[in-house]
């Protein structure tokens, strides 16, 4: 039966925005809906359901956040706090309350049966610079709520550098004190030398608050190589909403080893590509004409704002609004707003939030059965490449610097599309108090641009044949956060597709973190603006993703596509010959590997103990996908021992309570003495048939290019990998969906019969109003 639909009238209704109190209730659908208007269903709720179990990973509640504060600055905890307020460098002061990671095998008897959720625990960093040693120390405080039961431990079991949660003063976070520190020195460093700096780039500084300064200072990590000395590494900008594109070429280098203040040092002055050890060697080459700025900066930051820029010219057309992506059917996904929980055309998982990780999974499973027990980000690196201290000096691993809680409000239509679901963060901060960011996690399905699958099996040359042609709808439920680290917007995406298939993906955008221009340094990227040279950088963003196939006792079956050589007696006449075949076979230790070139391997993570209809044991492969790089440099001194986990495509590893981290937020500034050593967790044991851990690293060679003007495009930095069900079904899970199309003609007759399973096309109207995001409190973070 040839069925005609009405397509249903796609108007795009502008409205002037009131305040409402939810959010993601940007529904003028309702009036409409009162006027007897269906309204597709757009701005619905998602449906609730309730999470077979509470949620377990769940953050540590503001209550528990509070009680823990006033906990530890108990007298009798004999920490001897200070507020961070008032706190000074030797003093001991909390630096930031986290949610520590629940143990797998405490939490398995749970989900999984009767028994109790385990205890959750807060993680507590202290800085202890009132100590004879002063350090930064990690504590667990728990369990929670507080009780007579409660007690304070130091959090040592998930570093295995051999200090535990203990980290040297010289390797500690950067924070306001220690810039606070140093600014003192640099202060009277740059007013020392202001006539140069004025003459050479019309810029001085005279400290950060001084009003007659009008240049800014940046200073960039790491800071210690071991912890035993520091440094920082200073360059200078001018000011504004695009500061990171307007380099000055003049850094300053200071030594800060130490709580005593008065014994920083001045390592150097750099420009022009010369090194100075004094201020008086810069000035003697200054006063002999030496030091030139051949390429002027620009102080105007316009041009690399981003916004529109009518200058550009007008394309055909553009004044149409772009197609959107819309949930015409209404939501197909259910949730449990409260318990991070949902449900989605056959997948489950939970989710949870951390400031140090952001956002994670846990429990993830697909028709009943569990895909993956947890599957977290576990670092966002950059490092840079220059012939200056600072692109030199540069890597990132922004867990450093809680990359959590630089998530923050997405714009509806634009980050997320129109109605999507979204959902507030939530993380203590360092003064026992916890910070919101509404609307930071989005949640929605959208279209996948091309059908999931189809075939037409044609009549010609039978005349009394039909001819069948099948569609089938592709979608996926999309999870997607963006966090604002400094210069960068990192869009990470987890989408679950109706294939039981899953995708990671990672995008980059906002500004480089740029160079002065060097006529002469090519090889470290591209001029992209008068004085300005994009660096070259490679990002690696490393993740988790503890398997769990049916159960824990899993396998990773590396099959390699190799050539052989045959013999077949019915080609008496070829010989011997070339032929593909496949080989499989088990990883047996823990290893670190990569991609094979030519993608001649495929990497499976197996149940070896369970089989599909067909014998074989049932998987999912990991798909590469995006631009699946690591790491592009072994040896950096900057990047070395802390960052084993940064340099292979991919490792497996057995699943151990004290490992659950590939990295730790402080090893940032430990390269030759980590706090956590990755190379560490290859000890030699058994991945076969055991409870194994692939971590993968997804990433970007940043190429820099004219195009990262004003900002990188999330179109061109992307990576990312699919989980593909590989023997895991006895089909492809797509027969049960009734979003397919099947049109069969009869040659003979002509007859068209086009079916539709029962889900026409809507005939309702959309009613789109100018989302939330316009009216929250947007987070400055
Ligand atoms: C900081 O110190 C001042 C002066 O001693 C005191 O009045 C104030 O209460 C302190 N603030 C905190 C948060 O402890
Ligand atoms: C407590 O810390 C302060 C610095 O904040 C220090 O001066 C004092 O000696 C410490 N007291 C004890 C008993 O350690
Ligand atoms: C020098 O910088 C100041 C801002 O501090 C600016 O007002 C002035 O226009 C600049 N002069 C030149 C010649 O660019
Ligand atoms: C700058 O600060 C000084 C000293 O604090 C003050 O006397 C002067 O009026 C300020 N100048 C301007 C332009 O605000
Ligand atoms: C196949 O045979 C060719 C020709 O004898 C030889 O060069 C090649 O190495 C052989 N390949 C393999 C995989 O054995
Ligand atoms: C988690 O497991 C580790 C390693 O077995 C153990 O030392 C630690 O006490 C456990 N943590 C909690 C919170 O139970
Ligand atoms: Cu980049």
């Amino acid at each position: 039966m040839f069925t005609k639909h009405v397509l249903a009238a796609l108007a795009a209704i502008a409205l002037p925005v009131m305040a409402r109190p939810e959010p993601e209730l940007w529904r003028r659908a309702m009036s409409l809906a009162s006027a007897g208007v269906s309204t597709c269903g757009l701005s619905d709720e998602a449906p609730h359901v309730k999470a077979p179990k509470v949620n377990p990973w769940s953050p540590i509640t503001q209550a528990d956040v509070k009680a823990v504060w006033s906990f530890i600055h108990a007298p009798e905890r004999g920490l001897n706090l200070t507020n961070p307020a008032n706190a000074t460098l030797t003093d001991n002061y909390v630096f930031w309350i986290d949610t520590l990671h629940t143990n797998k095998s405490s939490v398995l008897t749970y989900i999984d049966g009767t028994a109790e959720a385990p205890p959750k625990y807060a993680r507590v960093v202290i800085f202890e610079g009132g100590k004879t040693e002063p350090v930064s120390q990690e504590y667990m405080v728990g369990p929670l709520p507080v009780s007579d039961k409660t007690t304070i431990a130091k959090y040592d079991y998930v570093f295995n550098g051999g200090s535990g949660g203990t980290v040297p003063y010289n390797a500690r976070y950067l924070d306001g004190k220690r810039t606070a520190g140093y600014e003192p020195l640099l202060k009277s460093l740059m007013t020392e030398v202001a006539d140069i700096t004025k003459a050479l780039f019309n810029g001085t500084y005279y400290g950060s608050s001084d009003n007659r300064t009008d240049i800014v200072e940046a200073s960039t990590g790491p800071n210690s190589l071991d912890g035993t000395t520091s440094w920082v590494t200073s360059m200078f900008r001018y000011p504004g909403q695009a500061s990171y594109m307007v380099p000055l070429d003049f850094y300053v280098l200071l030594d800060i080893t130490g709580t005593d203040t008065s014994k920083y040092s001045l390592r150097g002055f750099v420009t022009n590509t010369r090194f100075f050890p004094t201020a008086a060697d810069l000035r003697v080459a200054f006063e002999a004409g030496e030091l030139k700025n051949e390429f002027p900066q620009t102080r105007d930051n316009a041009w690399a704002v981003l916004d529109h820029k009518p200058e550009m010219g007008v394309r055909d057309l553009e004044d149409r609004l772009a197609p959107q992506s819309l949930e015409v059917g209404g939501k197909r996904y259910k949730l449990d707003r409260e318990q991070r929980y949902v449900e989605f055309m056959g997948w489950s998982f939970y989710m949870s939030f951390t400031r140090v990780l952001g956002l994670q999974f846990y429990d993830i499973k697909f028709k009943g059965e569990r895909i993956l027990y947890e599957l977290s980000l576990q670092e966002a690196a950059a490092q840079y490449a220059g012939n200056q201290p600072k692109a030199a000096n540069t890597v990132y691993q922004d867990t450093f610097f809680s990359i959590g809680t630089y998530s923050a409000t997405l714009v509806e239509g634009f980050d997320c599309p129109y109605g999507a679901t979204m959902l507030d963060i939530s993380f203590p901060t360092g003064s026992g108090t916890t910070e919101t960011h509404p609307a930071a996690i989005c949640v929605f399905e959208a279209d996948s641009g091309y059908p999931l699958a189809r075939h037409r099996t044609g009549a010609r040359g039978n005349p009394n044949g039909f001819s069948h042609l099948a569609s089938v709808k592709g979608s996926a439920l999309h999870v997607r956060t963006v966090a604002t680290v400094g210069n960068y917007d990192y869009l990470f995406d987890y989408a679950f597709h109706v294939d039981g298939s899953m995708e990671i993906e990672v995008r980059a955008s906002g500004y480089l973190q740029s160079s002065p221009y060097y006529a002469d340094q090519g090889e470290f990227g591209p001029r992209v603006y008068t004085s300005t040279q994009g660096s070259y950088h490679d990002h690696v963003i490393n993740f988790k993703a503890d398997f769990d196939l049916i159960t824990s006792a899993n396998s990773l079956q590396r099959t390699d596509l190799v050539v052989v050589n045959q013999t077949q007696p019915w080609f008496p006449e070829l010989g011997t010959f070339s032929q593909m075949s496949l080989k499989a076979a088990n990883l047996e230790k823990e290893a670190q590997f990569n991609w094979a070139p030519n993608g001649q391997s495929m990497f499976t993570v197996i149940n070896p103990t369970s089989t599909n209809k067909w014998g074989t044991p049932r998987g999912y492969r990991l798909v590469p996908g995006k631009s699946p790089i690591h790491l592009s440099i072994a040896d950096s001194p900057f990047s070395l021992r802390q960052s084993h986990f940064l340099k292979s495509d991919l490792a497996v590893t057995r699943q151990h309570d004290n490992e659950p981290y590939a990295n730790s937020w402080h090893n940032i500034n430990l390269p030759s003495k980590p706090q956590q050593d990755f190379a560490k967790f290859f000890d030699g044991e058994s991945v076969d048939g055991e409870d194994l851990v692939v971590w993968f690293n997804l990433g970007m060679h940043h190429y820099t290019r004219s195009e990262d003007v004003p900002v990188t495009l999330f179109s061109e930095a992307v990576s990312s990998i699919v989980f593909a069900p590989q023997n895991f079904n006895d089909r492809a899970p797509e027969g049960d969906l009734r979003n397919r199309r099947v049109i069969v003609s009869d040659a003979k007759t002509g007859a068209i019969s086009y079916e539709d399973y029962g889900i026409p096309l809507p005939s309702c109207k959309v009613a789109v109003e100018e989302p939330a995001s316009k009216i929250l409190p947007w987070v400055i973070a």
